[in-house]
């Protein structure tokens, strides 16, 4: 086995990364940029070097001073993580030249399955179900006007080098087409160094179904069965979970055979996640293929009792996967939210600022994914993921259940985040019915968005609480601090003195609004 690994990425990934190299033995090396020294990255590994500044390009995307690094600790390999360089074909190319393992794929299958367009060709082949639409580029508007026609519009016009939403326009009719064509072929060429493009129909209100595939060098490949992500907000996955509460076992063996086949037929090994959408209609297509581990594997993790993160490393070794597949089975329900460092009030912008206080939740069946602690600095360099809750129950149920109590439990000061959206989401009847899609947040902003009593100010809710509590309306002064309101809600206060008089014109209301405010299922 690898006697040291270089990580070459930061915050909870990296720590993962740390913790499955620690578990085979392995030394580990940590690379950091000028705001990350007081990571926990550089804490826990056996090794850290300052890398460079802040900027990505100057420190995590820095393809040659990682090898620098990695030549100079005597680091036999590199795990690239999520994001910055894990599906970068040309860093895994350089890894190779410089007889260092990338833990990842090899550069050809990067290549060919990151290419969609390739991936497309090859789903196809095999003879998996891709969304309508062209299988190869439209060179030209000629091209992209005559295959539009014969899909029917609205149609998107993708870029074969993008992926996650971005180089996807809509494209309602043919004039928008011509108005759109060249300027979509400059941006691809720009963003992707790649202008070929294609086009698909658009699928309306789809989910996002997706299937986990480890692949060793021996020519085993395997499946670790499907995620849902359906629950995204301008492409960025909140919530996921398996098994998908629309996945039959007849649907589960087709998806997770079509993506085994897809990935033996590009030579593709170590870990991938193979994407398909689903219609209203509930047919399944192909959508595109990731190279890397994803943010979600823990999920799948929890139900499969597989470590995919050390699967990778003893991939990447040479070993063969001693999983089989008859023997793998899906074991209960595990579903994560991504607590994101965000403020609601400002259309979810990036909240970034030191967090004050942290209590992550407790009791069994759950599980954190973090790299952040009380006096953290969040920098708006880098993604604004702070926690990965994950919880895990015998069936959906239980799950949710779970995952309400641990956000009722969670609680981060210092930075806005998005908890509150997840504690109406855990309560909202047609997620509970798991009635959702891709366009689910958008379609369902009140009742997710909307602010309970103890998100809108510890005095509005001290004071409700103590109405509450006690009835009197009489000219009172109390102290104020952490109170348990009748409704078994924890209302946050800050220790000062109120007179609960001046609110009681606002409990009035609040009394009225009460079904609203008091933590009745939303729907
Ligand atoms: C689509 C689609 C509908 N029809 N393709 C978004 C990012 C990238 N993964 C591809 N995406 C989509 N491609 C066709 N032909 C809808 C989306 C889409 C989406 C897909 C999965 C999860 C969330 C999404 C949010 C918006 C759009």
């Amino acid at each position: 086995m690898f006697k040291k690994v270089l990580v070459a990425n930061r915050g909870e990934i990296a720590l993962r990364v740390i913790r499955a190299c620690k578990e085979l033995g392995i030394k580990t090396v940590a690379i950091y940029s000028t705001v990350d020294l007081n990571s926990l990255h550089v804490k826990f590994a056996d090794e850290a070097y300052l890398i460079g500044e802040a900027k990505p390009s100057e420190s995590y995307l820095n393809i040659e001073k990682i090898i620098k690094v990695c030549k100079e600790t005597g680091s036999e390999a590199i795990h690239p993580g999520y994001g910055f360089l894990a599906e970068n074909a040309f860093f895994a190319k350089r890894c190779e030249e410089e007889g260092i393992t990338f833990i990842g794929s090899n550069p050809e299958a990067l290549e060919k399955l990151g290419d969609k367009i390739n991936a497309r060709q090859m789903m196809e082949k095999i003879g998996g179900s891709i969304i309508p639409g062209s299988l190869k580029p439209v060179k030209e508007l000629s091209e992209a006007v005559e295959e539009a026609d014969k899909i029917g519009y609205p149609v998107l016009l993708k870029a074969s080098g993008g992926g996650g939403g971005r180089g996807m326009r809509l494209i309602k009719n043919k004039r928008e087409l011509a108005n759109v064509f060249e300027s979509a072929k400059m941006e691809a060429l720009k963003a992707f160094g790649n202008s070929t493009l294609y086009l698909e129909k658009k699928l309306s209100r789809p989910r996002h179904v997706e299937v986990q595939i480890l692949s060793d060098k021996h020519g085993n490949v395997i499946h670790l069965f499907e995620r849902e992500c359906s629950i995204q907000r301008r492409h960025q996955k909140l919530l996921e979970e398996t098994p998908s509460p629309v996945v039959d076992d007849e649907v589960r063996r087709k998806i997770c055979s079509d993506a085994v086949k897809l990935v033996k037929e590009a030579n593709y090994d170590n870990v991938c996640t193979i994407e398909f959408l689903r219609d209203e209609e509930g047919s399944f297509y192909f959508l595109e293929a990731n190279t890397r581990i994803q943010v979600e594997h823990p999920i799948t993790e929890m139900v499969t009792g597989v470590d995919i993160v050390k699967e990778q490393i003893k991939i990447a070794y040479g070993e063969e996967i001693n999983l089989k597949q008859e023997k793998l089975i899906l074991n209960g329900h595990a579903m994560e939210c991504r607590i994101y460092a965000e403020d609601p009030e400002r259309d979810f912008a990036p909240s970034s600022g030191k967090i004050e206080s942290l209590r992550f939740p407790c009791g069994g069946w759950l599980r954190i994914e973090s790299a952040v602690y009380p006096g953290f600095t969040v920098s708006p360099f880098y993604d604004a993921l702070l926690v990965k809750l994950i919880t895990w129950g015998r069936n959906r149920e239980e799950t949710i259940k779970r995952m309400r109590n641990a956000l009722e439990e969670f609680e981060i000061t210092g930075v806005k985040t998005n908890i509150p959206f997840f504690r109406n989401l855990v309560r909202n009847k047609k997620f509970i019915k798991g009635e959702t899609h891709t366009q689910f947040i958008n379609e369902n902003k009140s009742s997710l968005f909307k602010k309970r009593i103890d998100e809108c100010s510890p005095l509005i809710a001290a004071a409700l609480n103590y109405h509450l509590r006690t009835g009197r309306k009489t000219k009172t002064e109390y102290l104020i601090g952490e109170t348990k309101a009748s409704n078994g809600w924890l209302i946050q206060g800050r220790r000062e003195l109120i007179n609960a008089n001046q609110h009681f014109s606002v409990i009035k209301w609040l009394r009225n609004s009460k079904s609203q405010w008091m933590g009745k299922s939303s729907g």
